[in-house]
């Protein structure tokens, strides 16, 4: 199968210009193609993985990917898909995002050459950008760009009534010359993105046509996007509670990373797989026919989060995910070590008490576990409360070292899944 049969297939096609020519381009050359990602924050997001898992979709099929890092657009700002301005970042932040994208992208398409010897290239476009002055932007791209062409670009159309400034109304121009500087120097000759960038994208094919001398129209650039992910429950992809899945497990742990897969509806999962993992047609089916058959057992769910959280973090990562959701499952809390127990309550509420022995009924109550030591009292009588996951009925009992976990924790749940935690300070 051809490498745009198979992202057809994936659904992994919003647009493309000219189908045809691009279907025979590729399958005619090793085709360089090219990809950004600016540095507007520290690390990518799980939306951010569709494209850069293109990258390498077609680096399996032969051709060459670029990453690029937009050092230097960075610095400006895109409009697309934003309703208003944005703030712009100091130079020393963009700077920072710029090094630690550059050290996540490359763990993630594994810089090194694959088997068929072709790697994927990093760049970086303050490395032209930032040297440009303002009057070779002006005469050898801004002639090329008709001021009516731009307003008519989503993009500015869109930011009309808001407002726009001039800063990001000329972005479209810096990832225009981007796209010639890729031609001209690695034949790089098709741009991908999300579906957000088509004009971007496009508009930088008409600079490349136009910088030639008699603005020739054979030239054979292109340019694909990717659709925008959406949700059978109509609520937006990648987020939890408000929250950004992170890829870096500082923002995002990878237990939590492995959780928001594994709670993927199951209307979804079969799609989600087809976009973010390399399995195999024959397993895709298999794991259909499960969901069918079989949805309780997750299994799906399962296996979309293993590879997942295996191929953005690692296998520890992963076994230590898995742990902590079993933990968590049976109530053992016991079996798991200081770190673990930190990520699996990393977001319940917690308490900090001293290294001194706490009568627990104090403690239910200081802690805001019980509502009044009439309650507390009540909820240990009740056999409501564990203490590391065993059951305390003993009305006065003392939490001391013994049950401080790592001598860091003390993990107190009521009832089957209110868990609190206490910490040793
Ligand atoms: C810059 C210079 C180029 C080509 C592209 C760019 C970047 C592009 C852009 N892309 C988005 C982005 O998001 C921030 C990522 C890091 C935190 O703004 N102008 O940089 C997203 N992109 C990936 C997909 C996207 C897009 O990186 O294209 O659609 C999201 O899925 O929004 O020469």
């Amino acid at each position: 199968m051809d490498i745009l049969q198979d992202l057809e297939s994936r659904g992994l096609i919003h647009q493309t210009t000219d189908r045809k020519g691009l279907e025979k381009h590729l399958q005619n050359n090793q085709v360089t193609l090219y990809c950004g990602f600016d540095p507007t924050a520290d690390s990518l997001h799980i939306g951010h993985l569709v494209p850069l898992t293109m990258l390498r979709r077609f680096q399996q099929a032969g051709h060459k990917p670029i990453a690029l890092v937009g050092g230097g657009t960075g610095m400006i700002g895109d409009p697309s898909g934003r309703s208003s301005e944005r703030s712009l970042n100091a130079p020393e932040v963009v700077n920072g995002f710029t090094s630690k994208l550059q050290q996540q992208i490359a763990k993630l398409v594994d810089m090194e050459s694959n088997a068929s010897g072709n790697e994927v290239v990093a760049r970086n476009n303050h490395d032209w950008l930032g040297k440009m002055t303002i009057i070779d932007f002006l005469r050898d791209a801004g002639k090329h760009f008709g001021i009516n062409y731009m307003l008519a670009k989503e993009s500015v159309s869109a930011r009309i009534e808001q407002g726009i400034t001039f800063t990001e109304f000329s972005y479209m121009i810096l990832q225009s010359l981007d796209y010639l500087k890729l031609y001209e120097e690695e034949n790089c000759t098709l741009q991908i993105g999300g579906s957000d960038q088509w004009g971007n994208i496009t508009a930088g094919m008409e600079l490349i046509r136009r910088s030639r001398e008699n603005h020739d129209e054979n030239i054979e650039v292109f340019g694909l996007t990717v659709p925008l992910i959406t949700k059978a429950d109509g609520t937006k992809f990648g987020k939890t509670a408000g929250n950004a899945i992170w890829l870096d497990a500082t923002k995002t742990s990878p237990y939590e990373f492995y959780q928001f897969w594994i709670n993927t509806d199951d209307r979804d999962v079969i799609r989600f797989i087809r976009y973010f993992t390399f399995l195999s047609v024959e397993e895709i089916a298999e794991l259909e026919k499960e969901v069918e058959t079989q949805p309780e057992k997750r299994v799906a769910q399962k296996r979309l989060a293993e590879v997942m959280t295996k191929t953005v973090h690692d296998e520890a990562a992963l076994e230590q995910a898995k742990r902590i959701t079993d933990a968590l499952f049976s109530g053992d809390i016991k079996q798991l070590n200081v770190e673990e127990v930190e990520q699996a309550f990393k977001d319940v509420p917690n308490h900090i008490i001293t290294r001194e022995p706490v009568g627990l009924i104090d403690l239910l109550v200081d802690a805001k576990i019980s509502s009044s030591k009439r309650q507390a009292r009540e909820d240990v009588k009740n056999g409501a409360i564990y203490i590391n996951g065993d059951r305390v009925q003993e009305m006065d009992y003392h939490v001391d070292e013994k049950d401080h976990l790592g001598n860091k924790f003390t993990v107190i749940r009521r009832g089957k899944k209110k868990y609190f935690l206490i910490q040793v300070q």
